[in-house]
């Protein structure tokens, strides 16, 4: 029909999504559909105009009934035309909860029979609606559509009614409008970090590949966070685990494709985008507080050949004095790349090199792969005897034992939606704990990865394994370098809980390494589904040693903040490939400021662990591992605003300036938190960096004036505190910004650090092992905002105790400074505040003097400390509490 020209290309919804096809007028006239032929695409599908596309008029469902409950409404809604995918649900039950005044939840759900719902834990939501919610809900009746406005501006930020709904058995489809281009998040892939709206989709499926553009990658995050025309933001979370595409139009609009669960979906209103991420991860859990050594440097590779070889590596960065926390190894120390072994002849001597390690304040990871191999003979392999004893593995669609392919050769893969496969989990790892006491655990190959596709049998052929539609999977197929999508697992086929595998892996371990040492467990997954953070960390996987990939690496990390993960890093120096001095001098400089930073290495490359390179080299890596160390504390306590408020630790320059849009592009440069600003060298030769500075005054961190410390005890225990605090200011180049671009010097030895005017930096005189700098006094840098004022915090505790926060045993120290503009050489803290003080305390004292303060219910102490020297000569004045 003549409508069809009408529609402008940008907003054509693709009737034909199928790939691989070139769709023809015939076969778009059989959907019912418009069918225009441009020269963009010549496939339907990808990166193009679509070529058939639905009318306006395209039946979808109608709202035959909404009525008020006591949290929102529900409504009915009917289908009376087939659409072109089989069995269509025709009657739908739509509810929508009003939950939170910055919350909003619809649930699309088959009223007739239980459909696969995702089993992760989300907040069982409130009896009875928001009373202020800032958002508007309008529904529209025929074709049904739901329009959700932002009540203060009356921006949409959700609109379904501009492409019908699909609701079938394997196929369920909408689309909305976004209010603006800006729009980030929708892991796992590898892109810039505001994603591109021109025709672009992006696949999810959990799979085992080294990172290309456009290609489903090893984790599964359908939110996005999206920036509207007035520096608000909100954020759309679509819990669902199945395989799905989302397709990205010019529009701008976006449209959810996926092949199975319900229509399951979150609105956030924010408004500001630290909020969004806030409230997305009230529902699908905080980060986990790390244990402390987890922020150190972490040195691994892939081909240690035996443990003398990896214990070498770490004398030898003992020896340079760089400092480690913890050394890694690879499959390299299994026997026959076995679980739960260790090579008896390469690796005899791992035990000795994980107690010295603990010797010297250091820890030992080391590498898991799901697959269990089940061709040992009976009886000497304990870990498959007994799983096939307890029915823990996953079957294929006949009930036996699927078999795969890895490392170790022939292997059954752990089915951890079971919780007696946790059990046995915890138990092989408690055993090998009692031979090799490592301290945390990387569990890999966990989409789960398969050298077969499907299964050594293949898989059947029936509508799991070829559903009537495919998203855009790498391979073509469901069952592409992973086990059957039919195979059979204790709460679901493998179809619908395939993207789960890393996220339950990462449960059974986190719990299992809990029992195990008693301490906050670390632990880092190749695979990632919303509510990791509560578990473990994540790498971004199999990187190249090349310039690009050390870019690409800022997206990835600013990604997963924002996905509830912060605990993220890439491979340092690149994985594949051969590196070189320079660009590995480069990626350490900005691995130091990875929330989580570890260099890793291929098999068969040339070495690059810091030592293995010139004097100059390995000094420049040395400095800059040294600097991370002295920012330990504040490090430390960005994650715990993490673990308690869902802040983001890397953070990207438009958390902090949404009014300022020359930021929302911005991902070669990044804060920690909110002011410390990180402008990397990304490029080969270059000894300068430009840098976008957002308005405002920021203080070059490397001027800060050295002055030495006095040998001074540090420390922490229950509620009685023993603080030394130092206050530096920073004296040195400070620039002011209108928000403009800035030229920098970076020479090979130097990152370019800037602190944001306003803000007080715990930080610590760094040490080899963060064991030992963490002893050390503490320092406050401190950079006076124009107008004399400062603040920042510190959160303190005992490093790896579980749950010191929930349990009320830890310090927290928040700091003002207030320039005293009478006499402007002085400096005033005017308040130091600890949180957590349980008892009452009889007095405190303040380098020596009684301090008048104020004790809360809340266990917050407040005092006023004036420093009585000239601010820009404090050198060695402590600030001394004790509390008792
Ligand atoms: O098939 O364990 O991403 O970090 O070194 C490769 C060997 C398996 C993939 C991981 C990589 C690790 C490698 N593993």
């Amino acid at each position: 029909p003549e409508s069809c020209s009408q529609i402008p290309e940008a907003w054509r919804f693709d009737c034909y999504p199928e790939r691989g096809v070139v769709v023809t007028e015939e076969m778009c006239h059989a959907r019912n559909c418009c069918f225009i032929q441009n020269s963009q695409a010549k496939t339907s599908g990808r990166n193009g105009v679509p070529w058939c596309f639905y009318t306006p008029e395209y039946p979808s469902y109608e709202l035959v009934s909404i009525t008020d409950t006591e949290i929102g409404k529900v409504g009915k809604l009917l289908r009376n035309k087939k659409t072109y995918y089989p069995k269509d649900i025709d009657a739908l039950q739509l509810e929508v909860l009003y939950e939170e005044d910055n919350r909003l939840h619809v649930k699309i759900t088959d009223p007739a029979e239980k459909r696969y719902e995702v089993p992760i834990d989300v907040p069982v939501g409130p009896k009875t609606a928001s009373s202020n919610p800032t958002y508007t809900v309008d529904f529209i009746k025929e074709p049904f559509g739901l329009i959700v406005k932002r009540t203060q501006t009356g921006t949409v930020l959700l609109n379904t009614s501009i492409a019908p709904l699909f609701y079938a058995d394997q196929f369920l489809q909408m689309s909305t409008s976004l209010p603006s281009r800006f729009i980030y998040g929708l892991g796992e892939h590898r892109s810039n970090f505001l994603h591109d709206l021109q025709w672009n989709t992006l696949t999810m499926w959990a799979r085992d590949v080294p990172p290309m553009e456009l290609t489903n990658l090893y984790g599964v995050h359908p939110f996005y966070l999206s920036m509207e025309s007035d520096g608000m933001a909100h954020g759309f979370f679509m819990l669902n685990s199945n395989a799905m595409d989302v397709a990205l139009q010019p529009a701008p609009a976006l449209t959810w494709r996926m092949i199975g669960g319900i229509l399951d979906f979150y609105v956030f209103l924010g408004p500001d985008p630290s909020s969004v991420i806030a409230q997305y991860l009230d529902v699908v859990g905080k980060p986990a507080m790390p244990i402390y050594w987890a922020l150190g440097y972490h040195l691994c590779r892939w081909g240690y050949k035996s443990s003398d070889k990896t214990w070498n590596v770490v004398k030898e960065m003992r020896n340079y004095g760089i400092p480690q926390d913890v050394q890694w190894n690879d499959i390299d120390y299994m026997d026959r790349a076995l679980d739960f072994t260790y090579a008896t002849v390469n690796f005899s001597t791992l035990p000795d090199l994980v107690k010295d390690l603990h010797k010297h304040d250091q820890h030992y990871v080391m590498i898991l792969d799901p697959g269990i191999s089940n061709s040992l003979p009976s009886g000497s392999y304990w870990p498959f005897d007994e799983g096939k004893k307890r029915g823990i593995f996953i079957n294929d669609s006949n009930g036996d034992i699927l078999t795969g392919k890895v490392w170790p050769g022939l292997t059954a893969f752990p089915d951890f939606s079971n919780p007696d496969t946790h059990e046995w989990w915890y138990q092989n790892l408690k055993s090998f704990h009692e031979k090799v006491p490592f301290d945390g655990v990387w569990i890999d190959m966990n989409e789960p990865s398969n050298f077969f596709d499907g299964s050594l049998n293949g898989c059947p052929e029936n509508e799991l394994e070829n559903p009537p539609y495919t998203p855009g999977i790498l391979g073509g197929t469901l069952k592409a370098k992973t086990v059957c999508a039919s195979a059979r697992q204790k709460i679901s086929t493998h179809y619908n809980i395939h993207s789960l595998y890393g996220l339950m892996e990462a449960k059974a371990t986190e719990s299992a390494l809990r029992k195990i040492t008693d301490k906050r467990p670390f632990v880092i997954s190749r695979s990632t589904f919303p509510s990791q953070g509560k578990y473990s960390g994540h790498w971004l996987g199999d990187n190249r040693s090349q310039w690009k990939d050390l870019a690409i690496s800022i997206p990835g990390m600013l990604t997963f903040n924002i996905l509830g993960i912060p605990l993220i890093g890439a491979d340092i120096c690149g994985f594949g490939g051969s590196t070189t001095e320079e660009l590995c001098v480069r990626w350490t400089q900005l691995g130091a400021f990875y929330p989580f930073s570890r260099n890793h290495n291929s098999i068969d490359e040339q070495d690059q662990e810091p030592t293995a390179f010139s004097p100059a080299a390995r000094i420049a890596m040395k400095e800059v591992i040294l600097l991370r160390y002295s920012l330990f504390p504040h490090l430390y306590t960005l994650f715990h605003h993490a673990h308690i408020s869902g802040h983001t630790v890397a953070t990207p320059l438009l958390f902090q300036f949404p009014n300022d849009e020359k930021t929302y592009r911005i991902d070669k440069q990044f804060l920690w938190g909110k002011s410390l600003l990180v402008t990397p060298v990304l490029e080969a030769g270059h000894d300068y960096v430009v840098g976008y500075f957002p308005k405002g005054l920021w203080y070059d961190f490397h001027t800060v004036s050295h002055i030495p410390l006095r040998n001074s005890k540090f420390s922490y225990f229950g509620v009685s505190y023993n603080i030394h605090i130092c206050l530096y200011h920073i004296q040195g180049d400070s620039l002011v910004s209108s928000g403009e671009e800035i030229n920098l010097q970076a020479p090979i030895d130097k990152i370019n650090l800037h602190l944001r005017e306003g803000s007080i930096i715990p930080t610590q005189r760094p040490n080899t092992t963060l064991w030992v700098s963490s002893g050390q006094p503490l320092n406050l840098i401190v950079s006076l905002s124009e107008d004399g004022l400062a603040k920042g915090d510190l959160y303190w505790d005992d490093g790896e105790t579980l749950d010191t926060y929930e349990k009320d045993q830890y310090a927290y120290i928040y700091f003002t400074v207030l320039h005293n503009h009478e006499e402007a050489a002085y400096i005033t803290v005017e308040t130091v505040s600890f949180y957590g003080v349980k008892v009452e305390p009889e007095n405190v004292t303040v380098n020596s003097q009684e301090a008048a303060f104020t004790y809360r219910d809340n266990q917050v102490i407040y005092f006023h400390i004036v420093l009585g020297s000239y601010w820009l000569q404090i050198r060695d004045d402590f600030v001394h509490f004790v509390i008792r």
